[in-house]
């Protein structure tokens, strides 16, 4: 339904009034549900409102699933307030780290990956439903062009990756001339990026893939909530809403039926990761080997924290042998992000989730199921534009590692920070994670590439963001 204007509307509907009947009264059963959930001031301003606002406010009251909405508050409000766990660190032990990994096990991982790729067997699950907010971009952050120069889009650089992988499958596997395996890329947005990222695809041609390897859909939205968990209204006759944060892949993977799409493929492994990560390896055949090995049912990779306030999640144990889970940078006691391990002089919470995750398909079907039925979500607590103005409420979001508590054991697999994490996060000008300083990254990594190749760079790669670009053998980047 076309959303109603807001303002002139309303006015009209006022003017009308003096010479019409009463606006007829909130359908009396919507009304009675509200007040079952304590929701009823959805309707408070029910009849400043023009009918077609009305008729908006009902479809959109109607469209909640006030039981499950209303669990999901309660569940959240009450772990919300409850002490967190005892944390620890995860055991030294527990981590694949890169000094520890042999030649021949990255070799042999490398090829089991391959073989799975070039078997159909992995899917890419790309979370792509955060706004750009912080990049003040209006765009989906996978249209955001970093400055290298090639030009290239993040969308465009993680689409080619596929494309060169599916290249190497194919030529790994003995009869050399197979047909190449269209590798799935599962594309999670939201309802603030879903037409701008198809649109984007489409106007570039898919970055030369097949338009039926890629499958857009859309995360679920939850409404916001002030402080006592009442719905938040944007304006009379709507209810502010938000994305329901990266861990509602899980159940938007479920109700969309994309998880039986994926098993009538023959897909047994998923690859996530998110869209703001410049050096991401999408599909890394050595890491799926090696999950492939180690026989679990999700895994992340790890980088070492670099510095205590760092914005990233970091990996502990809940409670004495607990489950390996992440414990995100907006929710880490200060004092624990601080805390040095007196053995190695390292941060005590060292190992940083940077969103690279592998997952089995089971494993995302048993997650689907548990986390709704535990239906506990982070409490984010955030400025929500409201009839009130600026109003400080709480969105809902889950988080993509808030699955880890439900696998039997979690495999951590070190990366170098310089090779895989280049976040893309904030505008050019702020002190970390902007486009200048993933582009410099990107240009360093690859540099190093082209020495360890033979070759030789006719400049030197910029140490800041001059804008100026570094060109070898004729060729830019
Ligand atoms: C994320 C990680 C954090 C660390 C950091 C590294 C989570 C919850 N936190 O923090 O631990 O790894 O990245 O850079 O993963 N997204 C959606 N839907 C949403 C919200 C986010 O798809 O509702 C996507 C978003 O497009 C991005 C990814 O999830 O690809 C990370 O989201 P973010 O940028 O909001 O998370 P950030 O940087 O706070």
């Amino acid at each position: 339904m076309r959303e109603p204007s807001s303002n002139n509307e309303s006015n009209n509907n006022s003017s009308s009034n003096a010479s019409s009947s009463p606006p007829p009264s909130p359908p009396q059963a919507l009304l009675e549900r509200l007040k079952d959930y304590g929701q009823e001031d959805a309707f408070a301003f029910w009849d400043q409102l023009s009918s077609n606002q009305q008729n908006y406010l009902v479809q959109e009251i109607e469209s909640l699933d006030l039981p499950r909405i209303d669990r999901m508050i309660r569940c959240s409000f009450q772990s919300h307030g409850l002490p967190a766990a005892a944390i620890e660190p995860v055991p030294e032990g527990s981590v694949s780290t890169v000094e520890d990994r042999k030649l021949e096990d990255r070799e042999r991982w490398w090829n089991m990956g391959l073989k799975a790729i070039a078997d159909g067997k992995l899917a890419v699950l790309l979370l792509s439903g955060g706004q750009g907010t912080r990049l003040g971009s209006n765009e989906p952050k996978g249209c955001f062009n970093i400055g290298l120069p090639s030009g290239k889009s993040l969308f465009q650089i993680q689409a080619e990756r596929i494309h060169c992988l599916q290249r190497l499958a194919v030529q790994s596997t003995n009869e050399g001339s197979a047909n190449v395996v269209p590798i799935h890329w599962y594309i999670m947005t939201s309802p603030f990026t879903d037409g701008p990222t198809r649109e984007f695809f489409k106007s570039h041609k898919y970055f030369g893939l097949e338009a039926d390897q890629i499958t857009f859909f859309s995360q679920g939205t939850i409404p916001c909530v002030s402080k006592d968990g009442r719905f938040i209204m944007e304006t009379p006759f709507q209810v502010a809403k938000a994305p329901d944060g990266n861990g509602g892949v899980y159940s938007a993977l479920k109700y969309s039926g994309l998880l039986e799409h994926m098993s009538s493929r023959g897909v047994k492994y998923l690859d996530c990761y998110g869209v703001d990560n410049a050096l991401v390896r999408v599909g890394d055949p050595t890491f799926l080997g090696y999950f492939i090995d180690k026989g679990v049912a999700s895994a992340a990779k790890v980088v070492r924290k670099a510095y205590p306030q760092e914005n990233v999640g970091v990996f502990v144990r809940r409670g004495k042998g607990g489950p390996v889970t992440v414990v995100e940078y907006s929710e880490l006691d200060q004092s624990l992000a601080s805390e040095i391990n007196q053995g190695t002089g390292r941060l005590r919470y060292c190992w940083s989730n940077v969103c690279l995750h592998m997952f089995t398909l089971d494993f995302l079907n048993q997650v689907a199921n548990n986390l709704e039925k535990d239906s506990i979500y982070h409490l984010a607590e955030k400025k929500i534009p409201s009839i009130h103005g600026q109003t400080v409420g709480y969105k809902l979001e889950q988080f993509i590692f808030d699955a880890f508590p439900y696998a039997p054991s979690t495999a951590l697999y070190e990366v170098l920070r310089e090779e895989e994490f280049a976040p893309v996060k904030n505008a050019n000008g702020s002190n970390f994670d902007t486009p200048d300083s993933a582009r410099l990254l990107v240009l360093r990594l690859h540099t190093r590439w082209v020495v360890a190749a033979g070759g030789f760079l006719t400049h030197s790669v910029p140490l800041y963001s001059t804008g100026k670009y570094t060109t070898f053998h004729n060729q830019t980047l």
